[in-house]
């Protein structure tokens, strides 16, 4: 009986951190998740006025915009998932827009003042493992995003053969999509478009991008780190590659 017990626990335990990994809704319609900090909880890395418009005004904007690419269409069923792996077909207002929700959540989720990298953490032992150290990962992120031209995002995330890898994207792509030349979950990502630093830091990109670095939240990352290792959908993106090679990058 104790033992039954156990495992209708474990079960529930399972099917509520499978379906917590991606914040935001996952069917229309789609919904702005809670910002899970108040707008000045990241001062002085992020300024409350840039926080509350990013948030309220281009996320937001992002949902409504992916609501109304949607509705009346076959893509009204899909999940937010296959929206991304078929961004190809689906047309740009969906590729841009579910692309906006997504990266914009992860990016909230990813962020926090005082959650430092911890070595012992499993995405701590693999960022070691895959590049070195920490600071290694940090240039190499900061170099994504400084290199990035014009507006677009860098990104931590896992591969399909399980390994962190770093890539950037153009505009609101990333890399569970299908048109994209890097594939895998991403688990940290920062956002390059000028909306998410002009106000507090002009044209330095840089800046932001070193303040920034020093601002992840890395519980946060070694969660979906480990729930990207578990999630199905690594599987359906390996199948996508298969389906959708690409040997350039997409400029
Ligand atoms: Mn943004």
């Amino acid at each position: 009986m104790k033992n039954n017990n156990f495992k209708i626990v474990s079960i529930f335990a399972i099917l509520f951190l499978g379906a917590s990994f991606i914040l935001p809704a996952q069917n229309y319609p789609f919904m702005l998740p809670k910002l899970p900090y108040a707008y000045n909880a990241l001062e002085p890395v992020v300024d409350a006025a840039t926080m509350e418009i990013h948030y309220s005004k281009h996320h937001a904007a992002y949902v409504k915009n992916l609501n109304n690419a949607v509705k009346g269409s076959k893509y009204e069923a899909w999940s937010l998932d296959d929206l991304m792996l078929h961004a190809g077909e689906a047309g740009d207002a969906i590729r841009n827009n579910a692309g906006g929700h997504f990266n914009h959540s992860l990016y909230w989720n990813t962020l926090s003042l005082n959650k430092p990298f911890n070595p012992k953490s499993e995405v701590g032992k693999a960022v070691i493992a895959a590049f070195g150290s920490p600071d290694s990962l940090k240039n190499m992120l900061n170099k994504a995003g400084a290199t990035r031209f014009g507006s677009g995002w860098a990104w931590l995330y896992v591969t399909t053969d399980k390994k962190l890898a770093v890539s950037s994207s153009p505009n609101q792509d990333n890399p569970i999509m299908d048109i994209s030349p890097e594939r895998g979950i991403p688990v940290l990502c920062i956002d390059v478009w000028e909306h998410a630093y002009y106000l507090k830091y002009q044209n330095k990109r840089a800046d932001y991008l070193t303040a920034i670095l020093d601002a992840i939240n890395w519980e946060a990352v070694n969660k979906n780190y480990l729930d990207a290792l578990a999630s199905p959908l690594l599987k359906s993106i390996e199948k996508s590659v298969k389906e959708h090679p690409r040997t350039m990058p997409m400029k």
